[in-house]
């Protein structure tokens, strides 16, 4: 897998969903965009004669082999982005397995057991709100009903999205694989001061999300005294300061960027304000701290306000310890570093129950979650040789075809 051939492969998804004037991705589960990109999944599976079975809860696996026959190692990610996000950021660990698949079929590997790939749905929670959606409903760490009543920004629901009610939890399915290894790309720095293109994650931040609702008295902006006023702008405004306060105090991260003002109009003081907080530290402790002193701020600033208050968790993710024996594993074959994350990721739902793990593919800029988000295409290819190396490790002894002599599986050359 040369650079060029990752480039070839990669091409034909760079279009899909892209803001030519921004340069970033609307790639919303199910939206246009994403359907193209299912559509380019279903066609990249049939022309390696790669079965593809949909678990009714939006989530596609191909397999290369036997997929009744257990034993399999699953890969892949996601396809869908952020508003405005990166290119790579889940594509990338898509279009990395169906190339590796491609580099053991050259190297006429063919493994003793099944390989799939995965394409997991609204794994940024960017349309319905809940992150890893999908990988959490096929684990059943959300119930069907619960996922099938949320709703977009238009009152769409995921059911009617998915155009069923979710299947839910799957275990005969996840049964059928004994590892999950998710490629993608880095969303921070540490490979770009590192000489080696691929990483391995040792483990997730703990994280969730935590709707604050502020509510006030709608009223006009131009006669309404300031001292007669109960703004909840005022209270929303004052929280995302205490967030940020309160997150550098305890050495974690507080993102307060999305918000809804009813109604939001310039010249009527509002009388809701809906504010979500993205929490993450590296020990759980921290985060509950973290969201209880921002609850605490809030509240008090609101009895200041005359405001009403009312928070919400909508999703939270415990910390995620990749299973060790198998990161070494790969860390021993790769010759790679050891990385943490502080980004949720369908690998994070998973490794509850089976073996997973991550590889990291270098990101120059670090970005993620913006147009910046990148990756060169040598350090791409590279990932996919770990990545294939990977697979070729874990589905047993690799059998050559009588053509060529037994190989052995040299580790990816770093680039
Ligand atoms: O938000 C996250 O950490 C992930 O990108 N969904
Ligand atoms: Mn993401
Ligand atoms: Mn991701």
């Amino acid at each position: 897998m040369s650079s060029d051939d990752f480039r070839a492969l990669w091409d034909q998804i760079v279009p899909i969903g892209r803001d030519e004037r921004t340069g970033g991705y609307l790639r919303y589960a199910f939206s246009e965009p994403e359907l193209r990109l299912r559509d380019w999944f279903t066609a990249q599976a049939r022309a390696r004669d790669m079965p593809v079975e949909a678990d009714g809860n939006g989530n596609l696996f191909a397999w290369w082999g036997d997929p009744l026959a257990g034993g399999a190692v699953l890969t892949g990610s996601h396809f869908d982005s952020v508003p405005q996000g990166g290119g790579y950021d889940g594509p990338l660990g898509i279009v990395s397995a169906f190339a590796a698949v491609d580099v053991l079929r050259a190297r006429g590997v063919v493994p003793a057991r099944p390989i799939a790939v995965a394409a997991f749905v609204e794994e940024e929670g960017a349309r319905f709100g809940v992150p890893c959606l999908g990988s959490r409903l096929l684990t059943g760490a959300i119930t069907p009903a619960h996922a099938a009543a949320l709703t977009d920004r238009d009152g769409v629901s995921f059911a009617a999205a998915l155009g069923a009610e979710p299947a839910g939890a799957r275990p005969e399915l996840l049964g059928r694989f004994t590892a999950f290894v998710e490629l993608h790309v880095e969303q921070g720095l540490a490979l770009a001061d590192l000489d080696s293109p691929v990483a391995v994650a040792n483990l997730i931040w703990p994280h969730g999300r935590w709707r604050f609702e502020f509510t006030g008295e709608a009223n006009h902006a131009g006669t309404t005294p300031m001292t007669a006023r109960r703004d909840p702008m005022l209270t929303f405004a004052f929280t995302v300061l205490a967030a940020n306060k309160e997150a550098r105090r305890l050495g974690a991260h507080a993102t307060m960027a999305r918000v809804r003002v009813a109604p939001n109009a310039t010249n009527a003081i509002p009388s809701s304000v809906v504010g979500w907080l993205d929490a993450r530290a590296a020990e759980e402790a921290t985060v509950t701290e973290l969201v209880e002193a921002v609850r605490a701020k809030a509240a008090e600033r609101a009895r200041r306000d005359g405001t009403l208050l009312a928070v919400t968790a909508e999703s939270v993710t415990p910390p995620v310890g990749f299973d060790a024996a198998l990161g070494e594993r790969l860390r021993t074959l790769l010759r790679c570093p050891l990385l943490p994350t502080a980004a949720g990721h369908d690998a994070g739902v998973l490794a509850a129950h089976l073996p997973t793990a991550m590889l990291f593919v270098r990101n120059p800029t670090g970005v993620s979650h913006a147009p910046a988000e990148g990756a060169n295409d040598e350090d791409c290819a590279a990932g996919v040789r770990a990545l294939a190396d990977v697979l070729a490790g874990l589905t047993g002894p690799a059998q050559p075809t009588a053509a060529r002599p037994a190989q052995p599986i040299a580790p990816a050359e770093p680039a």
